[in-house]
């Protein structure tokens, strides 16, 4: 009975199915927490932590929450991270591969917006 409670939890909570369970520690990898994706304002995981989600998407960054102000990325998620240079998902920068950290980004202060997907 309680496995079952919770498979119906997992599904409800997870469409992605990603391989995190309860027990997960929140910083996994070390900055951002299993399952998601984090940016910060400057290099080397440091300033505002401007975007802290679930891998997903698209989203666009909002001009008050660090667009074309982000400069370093970790990843812990199993996805890629697609980033554009403008708003929705146009201008290709490149990608972050799964469980990549990039402490300082080869195009720093321009991505405007991102994807999480399982190809880059
Ligand atoms: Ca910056
Ligand atoms: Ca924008
Ligand atoms: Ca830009």
């Amino acid at each position: 009975m309680h496995t079952a409670i919770r498979v119906g939890a997992v599904l409800a909570a997870a469409a992605t199915a990603l391989p995190v369970t309860a027990s997960t520690p929140a910083m996994a990898d070390g900055y951002c927490r299993a399952g998601h994706v984090c940016m910060w304002e400057d290099a080397h995981y440091q300033g505002s932590r401007y975007i802290d989600v679930r891998a997903g998407g698209p989203y666009d960054i909002d001009w008050w929450n660090g667009d074309n102000e982000i400069s370093s990325v970790d990843n812990a998620s199993d996805l890629y991270i697609v980033m554009y240079d403008n708003d929705n998902t146009t201008g290709f920068l490149g990608c972050v591969a799964p469980h990549q950290r990039i402490p300082s980004l080869w195009r720093n202060d321009e991505m405007e917006s991102f994807i999480a997907r399982d190809f880059c």
